[in-house]
């Protein structure tokens, strides 16, 4: 087997990938992202041993978001970028070492776990590192295996939030000690399947609190995002398509593309930008451009301009693509050969000419698509209609909800999400989030009462705002329990947003969620079924089967 890695919902036959990943990921990459994530455990370690002792640790924080981030699917096949990110790491070990002892406590090496002790220096050393830390190789007890993952997914994914919201300056240190907590958690073979278990149930409370700070970070400095027609079709000049999911790096372009004679478009999990009151001033953000992350490779062909990753989900190009010179990645995003601008200056911007020159050389987009599609039911704005919504439901005219959000993914089953949206009964209305809604959000549902059947909220993240508007709403309805609401959850996943937006909702003690459009792979059968009986989460089977399942339940 020369790599193994099973995080997403694509893993090779339902079990996982052992040659190459589906998403494009080389085994050098892959053992090198296993690499990241020792290191990272290990100098989580050295955190908690800090925090422990009262010394503050900004920068090792920030460092731990931004490996764990590099990691996620699709968001870097860089393995250069991973060694010497790594390199870095090192030299912050030493000065959390260095500060440690001189705030008076004499650490013991031989004590601490091997993850938080070894060091390499040549690509070679970090390679036959890589060969040693499959996760097969870190324990043999399935249960076990299978709850670590869970655990350091959904923090891969918190991480993510955390750090889009610590670039518009909102930081939580709980946030980030949990997250330490829990990645040395899984280095100590002490602990059972009980206490992992429980970390994974606090991990959600977590992701709540990492939900909720981005959404005081981004609606603080954008505004709350309000009911928007997004234009789907193109204008006649040279432009730049954003895509990912950080909303600081989209003002930076916007501000800096201003004047310059090149549009802006967003793409995939960066339609949702549209909604924000801030970037309603910009007249060169002309729409969004394409569809879910999945189409890239058709449509980045025709876009003609440059295409900016800020965060997952970067395709690798195939070899034959005439746009792999037109792709630019910053943050956490990498891809070989792609042109990466590095983070911010001192002036707390970062330096977008060399894509703003690019574009400028390039021809127009070609227009795929004509029209606008509807969003910006985040919770601010629900909450404004909340009048209409309570009589609707109250008259009958809204007979119940389903949250369809999280991702998208080219598995050919995901027809389902979109069949399963067509064939709702006119008196339901779609609640979303997440590049999941790329499957429906096209097609006409129509209205009840002028109250769209398709809601969007936004980004995956935004489905805080979703769980925001079921507490709502069952405070309105003066009920007990939030699932007395008639609410249905049928989900989509794909990464590991995906896992802490589902860890989160269980966490505010949401049931009988159904996870599609297959189960994950690194669920074993024990955890898997502690899953079923304590929350009710279920997979999905057929259109027809489903939706009389959950319309018989209302
Ligand atoms: Fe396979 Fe998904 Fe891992 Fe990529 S991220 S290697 S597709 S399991
Ligand atoms: Fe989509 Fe990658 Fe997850 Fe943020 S962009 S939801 S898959």
């Amino acid at each position: 087997m020369s790599m193994f890695c099973f995080q997403c919902q694509e893993a090779a036959k339902g079990t996982g990938c052992t040659v190459k990943g589906v998403c494009g990921k080389e085994p050098e990459v892959a053992g090198i992202q296993d690499v990241m994530i020792y290191f990272l455990k290990g100098l989580s370690v050295y955190a908690n041993m800090a925090k422990e002792h009262g010394i503050p640790t900004p920068e090792t924080d920030r460092f731990i978001q931004e490996g764990l981030f590099m990691t996620i699917t699709n968001a870097n096949f860089d393995k250069a970028r991973f060694i010497e990110k790594i390199r870095e790491g090192f030299l912050l070990r030493i000065k959390l070492e260095n500060e440690i002892e001189a705030a008076g406590h004499h650490i013991i090496k031989a004590e601490l776990p091997e993850a938080a002790r070894w060091t390499a220096y040549t690509p070679g050393e970090f390679e036959r590192r890589a060969q040693q830390l499959g996760v097969f190789q870190m324990t043999k007890n399935e249960d076990i295996r299978s709850l670590r993952e869970l655990l350091t997914y959904g923090i891969k994914g918190m991480a993510a939030y955390a750090e889009h919201a610590g670039n518009l300056g909102h930081v939580s240190d709980k946030v980030n000690a949990f997250m330490q907590k829990g990645l040395a958690a899984t280095l100590d073979d002490g602990l059972g399947a009980d206490e992992l278990t429980a970390l994974v149930l606090e991990c959600g409370q977590y992701g709540v609190e990492v939900m909720a700070l981005l959404d005081k970070a981004n609606t603080g400095k954008y505004g709350n995002p309000e009911i928007t027609r997004v234009n789907i079709g193109v204008r006649s000049n040279p432009a730049i398509l954003i895509s990912g999911h950080d909303l600081r790096d989209l003002e930076d372009l916007l501000e800096q593309t201003s004047g310059t004679g090149v549009d802006v478009y967003t793409h995939s999990e960066m339609l949702p930008a549209h909604y924000y009151p801030a970037f309603k001033k910009y007249e060169h953000f002309v729409g969004n451009y394409g569809n879910a992350w999945w189409k890239q490779r058709e449509e980045f062909e025709q876009f003609n301009g440059p295409i900016l990753f800020t965060t997952n989900c970067i395709v690798p190009p195939l070899k034959r693509a005439t746009y792999a010179d037109r792709i630019y990645t910053t943050g956490s995003s990498g891809l070989e050969g792609a042109m990466h601008i590095p983070g911010r200056k001192e002036d707390g911007r970062k330096d977008f000419s060399a894509i703003i020159e690019h574009a400028k050389r390039c021809a127009p987009p070609v227009e795929i698509e004509k029209g606008e599609i509807t969003g910006g039911f985040a919770h601010n704005q629900v909450m404004q209609l909340a009048d209409k919504v309570v009589e609707a439901v109250k008259s009958g005219a809204i007979r119940k909800f389903f949250v369809m959000a999280g991702c998208d993914g080219r598995m050919k089953g995901r027809n389902y999400y979109t069949e399963f949206a067509r064939a709702l009964p006119e008196d339901t209305v779609i609640l979303t989030a997440g590049c999941a809604k790329y499957r429906y959000n096209k097609l006409p549902l129509g209205d009840i009462g002028g109250i769209p059947r398709v809601l969007d909220a936004g980004q995956c993240n935004d489905s805080y705002s979703l769980a925001v508007i079921a507490l709502k709403l069952k405070e309105v309805f003066e009920l007990n329990d939030i699932n007395e609401l008639p609410i249905a959850y049928n989900i989509a996943w794909y990464e590991q947003k995906a896992v802490i937006v589902l860890l989160a909702l269980l966490y505010l003690g949401v049931k009988n969620i159904h996870l599609g459009p297959t189960l994950p792979a690194f669920l074993s059968p024990n955890v898997a079924n502690v899953l079923v009986k304590n929350f009710g989460i279920s997979g999905i089977t057929t259109v027809d089967e489903d939706m009389k399942m959950f319309l018989g339940q209302s």
